[in-house]
């Protein structure tokens, strides 16, 4: 029964979600370069002078092709569940060795910041950075022969332990360094850094926020996630509040599964946006282009999914205007702050059929407009395999709000 709930509130994204789409089947078949056939040519036993590393290759079928950088426990653990999804170009570092050893990721891409106080970094920041820069040129290299030709890197943290946010500062930086020497637009040009960096922010659930110390480490890494993208030092940061999803999911999370509910809600959202954007759509497709817009402005982003029980104004409406701000990733930004957006409707082919379904989805359009009226909003609209209707939604480039601060405990 639960399990029937659960899927009904937050389907997984099925691989027959989107079957409609003739391209698909062209990009699954086209779409990996890296699986080029065997050329025939007989390189002889010679090492090839100053090889490329090669990259692990990725699987995950999105339009943009990401490097993963995890900090500490939550980054670790929200990276796997990104994992999960075949993202696998991710390195995890971590002061604490045990912590670091759980993560599902190859050794290859794991790496231990000793530090003089022995493991983790007891939720001392300057502790967590000093650890980070120790090992900067090491992480560098394990990123180089991790993440080869990718369009994107996302940073994955949680704020409040020592050392995720200490690292912060310093792994953004390595993140510009690996932009500038590898990243190229489709013309060859150099891009510029800050657009590339994503970041991935978990904070603090209610209980935690009780520890000053915690609160505090918070509220400073989520100030200086601010102060980055003002000064256009990194672009889109998901924040995934695990007060608000502890609370929405109240009836689905225990003490064993936590955080890997917790963190599969975030990858599959933002997997479901990355491979929606390379379907066509015979109705409207949220392009490649749109959704890497939605991706580089500079700012704060929320994103979530909620369901329309039938194809009419009233009942999108309901599910844009009602639902979905109780579905999203973290509560209290202010929407209007918004520079962009993307709201993409799965629908079955009945009710795609059904009279009045345009107006219905123009509704629920208009609706996110009204709530973001400063953002560029894109919109898709897709035929699933599934019947009913889902809306998902993202919207990004937010300021940081006094009220999330204020939420984060005391000061
Ligand atoms: N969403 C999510 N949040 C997590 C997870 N693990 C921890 N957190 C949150 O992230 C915050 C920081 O915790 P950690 O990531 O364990 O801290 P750390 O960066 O390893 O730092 P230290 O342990 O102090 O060295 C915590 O307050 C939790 O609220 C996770 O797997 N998923
Ligand atoms: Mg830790």
């Amino acid at each position: 029964m639960a399990e029937e709930n659960l899927n009904q509130e937050i389907p997984a994204i099925q691989e027959n979600e989107l079957l409609s789409n003739p391209l698909r089947l062209e990009s699954e078949q086209f779409g990996n370069t890296e699986q080029l056939p065997d050329d025939g040519l007989d390189l002889g036993t010679y090492d090839l002078p100053d090889a490329a590393p090669i990259a692990p290759i990725d699987e995950s079928s999105g339009s943009i092709k990401v490097g993963g950088l995890a900090l500490g426990g939550a980054g670790g653990r929200v990276w796997e569940a990104m994992a999960r999804l075949k993202y696998s170009r991710g390195v995890a570092v971590n002061t604490a060795d045990q912590d670091l050893k759980d993560v599902n990721l190859p050794n290859s891409q794991k790496l231990l910041l000793r530090s003089a106080e022995g493991g983790g970094a007891g939720k001392d920041m300057a502790a967590g950075a000093a650890a980070f820069d120790a090992h900067r040129d090491e992480v560098y290299e394990m990123a180089e022969r991790t993440w080869g030709d990718i369009d994107q890197i996302v940073i994955t943290l949680g704020a409040g332990g020592g050392t995720g946010g200490g690292a912060l500062a310093g792994a953004v930086a390595l993140a510009a360094r690996y932009v500038n020497e590898h990243i190229r637009d489709y013309k060859g040009d150099k891009v510029p850094a800050g657009e590339r960096i994503s970041v991935v922010v978990a904070l603090p659930g209610k209980v935690e926020r009780k520890v000053t110390g915690i609160a505090n480490n918070a509220r400073e890494v989520l100030q200086g996630l601010q102060n980055f993208a003002e000064s256009k030092q990194v672009a889109n940061i998901i924040v995934a509040d695990n007060e608000f999803m502890e609370a929405r999911y109240r009836r689905y999370i225990t003490a064993s599964n936590k955080w890997a509910f917790i963190n599969d809600r975030i990858a599959e959202e933002w997997h479901f946006f990355n491979r929606v954007s390379t379907q066509s759509s015979p109705i409207a497709a949220l392009d490649a282009a749109n959704w890497a817009n939605v991706c580089r402005v500079h700012g704060f982003a929320i994103m979530g999914r909620a369901a329309a029980t039938e194809a009419t104004s009233e009942a999108v409406r309901r599910a844009v205007r009602d639902d979905l701000p109780r579905t999203v990733l973290c509560g209290g930004f202010d929407l209007k702050t918004a520079q962009a957006g993307c709201m993409v409707i799965v629908a079955g082919a009945e009710a795609l059929d059904t009279p009045g379904s345009d107006e219905a989805f123009d509704a629920g359009y208009s609706n996110l407009c009204e709530l973001a009226p400063d953002a560029t909003l894109h919109k898709g609209i897709y035929q699933g395999g599934k019947p009913g209707v889902m809306v998902h939604a993202m919207v990004s480039g937010m300021k940081l709000s006094a009220k999330v601060l204020a939420e984060l405990g005391r000061y």
